[in-house]
């Protein structure tokens, strides 16, 4: 039995053979490919834009999620949801009218989620948990991958996970998820983790058997 879902990161993939990558990923057992997408001004850097979604969609039957670090996602939304994204996170940080545009995502069809700063705590975003299907607690302050985990962020973790089933939705981590720190997390209630270089990318392993050795740990 499966018991988390496993998230690479697709800006950590290998860019000389996407299509490739990406099939391997998904055999090796990808749960949901993330795909961060970066603007240069809500986060300091950019990356991947509509044609690497497209081609990752192209290349697996698996869902892709889209985690939009942009400003102003609102009317923007509806590139990813015609790019096929299955589930859609927005930064509350970002914008003004966050519950309409997660409604919009869901009214779409797709799965609406919240992508929430180590500087955001939950009494700031508490009324928009009602209309989420996904609540990502970012653990790293967003932008890079290859980050140090930020380590006050596991109390928050931890007051989401117990609200997560009331409220109907399931809890993500991003941000230098190490074997450890998922091991610890999922111990206390995350549903699952974005893999970046602290656990799946330049391990000079096969990502079948990353990916395996993290669905066998058992909690601590
Ligand atoms: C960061 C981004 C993340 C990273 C991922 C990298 O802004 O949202 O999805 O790509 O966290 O993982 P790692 O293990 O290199 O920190
Ligand atoms: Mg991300």
């Amino acid at each position: 039995m499966k018991d988390m879902l496993l998230c690479p990161s697709m800006m950590c993939a290998n860019y000389d053979n996407l299509a490739e990558d990406v099939r391997i990923l998904d055999n090796a057992g990808t749960d949901i490919f993330h795909c961060d997408v970066m603007d240069g001004n809500f986060v300091p850097n950019m990356a991947l834009g509509l044609h690497d979604i497209e081609c990752i969609k192209r290349n697996t039957k698996k869902p892709i999620d889209a985690h939009l670090m942009i400003e102003n996602p609102a009317n923007k939304v509806e590139w990813f949801i015609n790019a096929g994204c299955d589930i859609i996170y927005i930064h509350p940080e970002s914008e003004r009218y966050v519950v309409r545009t997660l409604a919009k995502i869901r009214n779409a069809g797709r799965k609406a989620g919240l992508a929430i700063n180590p500087d955001t705590s939950i009494e700031t975003v508490r009324e928009m948990l009602h209309v989420c299907d996904y609540v990502m607690a970012m653990t790293v302050n967003p932008g890079f991958a290859g980050q140090k985990y930020i380590e006050f962020v596991t109390e928050k973790v931890a007051a989401l996970a117990k609200m997560k089933n009331e409220l109907g939705f399931k809890l993500m981590i991003d941000g230098a998820c190490s074997p450890e720190k998922i091991q610890e997390l999922s111990q206390k209630g995350a549903d699952g983790f974005v893999l970046g270089t602290s656990a799946l990318f330049g391990k000079g392993k096969p990502y079948a058997e990353l990916l395996e050795g993290l669905q066998g740990q058992r909690p601590i």
